[in-house]
């Protein structure tokens, strides 16, 4: 981190003031688990080892689908974006890498952009094709779709777009390409609902042979929005039958915003698992749709039972099971730093509440069908209160006790606001 942006002493000064207090809670949780048979340095050790990327869109404020209403200091490009994903990184030290969208975060020299990331603790993780939106002087609009348009120029510019992306991230050190297509219908009658798919599945073909031998290709489904109707990649059927169809470096990403409601989430991740499709996840959190809101801000208990399935399938994992994992959020009313820091540190308490379920127990319950005390299983682990240990292993990261608190001391934005270019007004959503 730039000694100018963050010193190690004012985190240092920071947890010094709130170690005492959290040693004490730490050790009383420790004595609670021993209680169960767990050893807390264990599980410490466990989440200390625990990251996720961070999205460069998410350093921004986003938007309604009607309107943008950015904060004093918000970047407005990828170098900008990189210094507040450094600080998200410096302060709660789960988020060591960032996923870049591209054009959105072009650059003319990405050898000297992922030097750049690297000064500030950052590499890359995988990167995002963007077919969901026309860019000034495209030849080709997206108006009717992309990979799956019924123009054959468009198609063909699509996928020209995606091979550039695993060409930029090449450069960058990426090892995979996140594609989501907006593509599909907002009437009945609009297109051949099958032979949308055919367009799809032929020009991804393209896209996938052009991945490095180590490289995957993550697809990530959408049930609507911005089509309303109907969506070519609109749900995890989709989405795994056109990853078996393209071949074993094509995997499906889950996003928890991109289901129709009340749907059991956690079991699409194990079904996922299964077949050794589970790629990659985005974590945020909805109440209605895609609302992007912050891990765990509305149903945290949904996001455990994810993290459950996810530790289960780290436990027995099936083709090299090492998903992407990933922080999707964007919106309109928080300081975007404040929300990936919250975000992170629910996302890694809900892996640690994963860590604590008691899986001979649970396995046992379920063997025995009985069905309470496989829900206890479960239910003991969500209610133990996991954050001094999670505040504990960021400390030991170097983070501080409480990023949010010490970001609101270093008057981040009131400086960016001095020294970025203010963001336009303007739609929408990214
Ligand atoms: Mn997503």
């Amino acid at each position: 981190m730039d000694p100018i942006l963050l010193s190690i002493d004012q985190i240092d000064d920071h947890n010094a003031q709130r170690l005492d207090a959290l040693r004490d809670e730490y050790d009383s949780l420790g004595r609670a688990l021993a209680r169960r048979g767990i050893d807390i340095d264990t599980v410490k050790a466990r989440v200390a080892g625990f990251s996720l990327a961070l999205p460069t869109w998410g350093a921004g404020r986003g938007g309604t689908r009607f309107a943008k209403f950015p904060i004093p200091g918000e970047p407005t490009n990828i170098h900008e974006k990189l210094q507040d994903c450094g600080l998200v990184q410096t302060l709660g030290r789960v988020t060591p890498r960032v996923s870049p969208h591209f054009p959105w975060d072009k650059v003319s020299d990405y050898a000297a952009l992922r030097e750049e990331a690297a000064a500030l603790g950052l590499g890359f993780d995988a990167v995002n094709s963007n077919t969901f939106q026309d860019q000034p002087g495209q030849r080709h609009s997206y108006r009717n779709g992309s990979l799956s348009a019924t123009d054959a120029g468009a198609r063909e510019q699509a996928i020209a777009h995606n091979v550039e992306c695993i060409e930029i991230g090449r450069k960058l050190g990426s090892k995979a390409l996140t594609v989501w297509v907006g593509d599909g219908t907002n009437f009945p009658g609009q297109q051949d609902l099958g032979a949308s798919l055919d367009r799809y599945l032929a020009s991804a073909a393209e896209v996938y042979s052009a991945l490095p031998d180590d490289w995957r290709m993550l697809l990530e489904h959408k049930m609507y929005e911005p089509a309303f109707y109907s969506s070519v990649i609109s749900d995890w059927g989709s989405s795994i039958l056109a990853a078996q169809t393209l071949g074993p470096k094509a995997q499906c990403l889950v996003d928890l915003g991109h289901h129709a409601p009340n749907v059991n989430i956690e079991q699409i991740v194990a079904r996922l698992h299964r077949f050794g499709k589970l790629g990659g996840f985005h974590f945020n959190d909805s109440k209605y749709g895609d609302d992007d809101l912050d891990s765990g801000s509305i149903n945290p208990h949904q996001l455990f039972l994810v993290f459950n399935e996810l530790v289960e399938a780290e436990l027995n994992p099936r083709d090299g099971f090492d998903p992407a994992y990933m922080i999707d959020q964007s919106h309109n009313v928080t300081d975007p730093i404040e929300s990936m820091l919250s975000s992170a540190e629910a996302i890694a308490g809900a892996f640690a509440k994963a860590v604590l379920v008691d899986r001979a127990e649970l396995l046992a319950a379920q063997d025995a069908n009985d069905v309470m005390m496989g829900f206890q299983a479960l239910r003991r682990a969500y209610r133990t209160d996991v954050s001094p240990l999670v505040a504990m292993a960021r400390i030991e990261a170097g983070g501080a006790a409480d990023p949010i608190a010490l970001y609101r001391l270093l008057g981040w934005r009131e400086r960016t606001a001095q020294e970025r270019t203010p963001v336009g007004l303007g739609a929408g959503i990214v």
